[in-house]
Order: C-alpha cells, then sequence, then structure tokens
C-alpha cells in the first residue's frame, strides 16, 4: 500500500468514530471513501443502512452486506462522509473528479455533518489547481463552455463521461479560486449548469487529512 493509500484510509478509519448507532449514513465516492464503504462493513449490524453519492458507491455499499435508502425516503441525515479533490484552510473543497459532485452535493446540503475524508496532499492554500468540475446538460455544453471561459478558466470537455444523472462534465482549469462562494454563486446562475464542484457555501465540517483532524 502506498503512502497515500495509507494516509487514506487513517482518514476513512477515523470517520468511522462518528458513525452513530442506529442511524443511515451518507456516503460519497472515491478511492479514500472505498476504505470508509469497508469499515462500516465491519459495523454493518450497528447501523441502520446507507444513502449513496453514486451508483459505484452503491455497488461497493451492497458488497458490504449494508442496505442503500432513497434519500427522499430517509432524510434528513445526520453525517455524510466523503472525500474531496483539494481542501482550503477554510474546509473549502473542490469535488468531482470521480464525476459524483451533483448527488454527493445534495447529500452534503441534506445532512447535519459532513466530514471530509482525505490524505493531506489534497490540502492547499487556494483552490484551483485541481481543474474544477461542472455538471451540464448536454445541449448545453458549449454555451457554458463560453460562459465559464469569461471567468479566465479554460473549460475542456470530459469526453466519454456521462454522470449517473446522464450528464455532461466540463473541467475548468487555470482558476485561482480566491472568493469561491462567489464563484460557486456565479457559476450556479449560468443557464445549463447543473451543480458546480465548489462546496464552499457548504463547506465540509470537519475534515480528517490522514492522521490530523481540522476543524
Ligand atoms: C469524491 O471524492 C469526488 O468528489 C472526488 O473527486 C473524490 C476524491 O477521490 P479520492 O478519494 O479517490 O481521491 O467525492
Amino acid at each position: 500500500m502506498t503512502d497515500r493509500d495509507t494516509q487514506k484510509r487513517q482518514a476513512a478509519e477515523r470517520a468511522l468514530t462518528y458513525v452513530e448507532d442506529g442511524k443511515i449514513v451518507g456516503v460519497g465516492t472515491g478511492s479514500t471513501v472505498k476504505f470508509f464503504i469497508e469499515g462500516l462493513g465491519r459495523m454493518r449490524d450497528r447501523i441502520a443502512g446507507a444513502v449513496s453519492s453514486s451508483e459505484q458507491s452503491t455497488a461497493l455499499l451492497q458488497q458490504h452486506g449494508i442496505e442503500v435508502f432513497d434519500l427522499n425516503a430517509v432524510g434528513p441525515l445526520t453525517l455524510y462522509v466523503d472525500g474531496a479533490d483539494e481542501c482550503d484552510p477554510q474546509r473549502r473543497l473542490i469535488k468531482g473528479g470521480g464525476a459524483a459532485l451533483t448527488r454527493e452535493k445534495i447529500i452534503a446540503a441534506a445532512s447535519a455533518r459532513f466530514v471530509c475524508v482525505v490524505d493531506p496532499a489534497k490540502c492547499v492554500d487556494v483552490l484551483g489547481a485541481f481543474a474544477l468540475p461542472v455538471e451540464v446538460i448536454p445541449m448545453a455544453r458549449s454555451h457554458v463552455a463560453r460562459a465559464l471561459a469569461a471567468f479566465g478558466g479554460q473549460p475542456v470537455w470530459r469526453d466519454g463521461v456521462v454522470t449517473d444523472n446522464g450528464n455532461w462534465i466540463l473541467d475548468v482549469h487555470g482558476l485561482r479560486i480566491t472568493d469561491p462562494v462567489g464563484l460557486e454563486r456565479e457559476i450556479n446562475q449560468i443557464v445549463g449548469v447543473v451543480s458546480v464542484g465548489l462546496f464552499a457555501a457548504r463547506p465540509a465540517d470537519v475534515v480528517i487529512a490522514g492522521d490530523r483532524v481540522l476543524g
């Protein structure tokens, strides 16, 4: 196992301590969350089940014998655990490298506490070195790309990727995001945008970076 994998596993194992008996847990997507799901599997008799942010995580949860529920049937939730691609000192995130950003953002919004698990390499002073994912309605791809370019970024279509919601992804390169809340709000206003991978208006409540807990 690489050092980064060890750090991801450490963060995921620490996140298990936030899981309350008898509850339904909101579960994100990605390789760090994969370690969290393995841990949930070891304690599956103590939880009531999960709400999943992607088909990928749903399959993993079911492999580990954990019942997966529709958010509409069980929300709001007490806890959501998910990874991120970048995290700044105010616990604001770039997410969406795994193309699951929209469902991740929905579950985060419906959860009282959002615990983000990352390896320390994800922690940055200013967001933007990781290209910002934006989920778009397919017919609006070019329209949204033109609008995003006006922010000074270089939008690139993630060709060949269709989200679980049947949409496309634009990844915006070259941004230095000094006002994540403002940029999230502005990108959300572009007609054709489904969601943007900035979790800033609603940042993580806790960030676990390897063996360190922030916030
Ligand atoms: C997911 O976690 C995505 O939003 C993000 O891309 C990913 C990070 O993946 P990993 O844990 O594999 O680095 O929620």
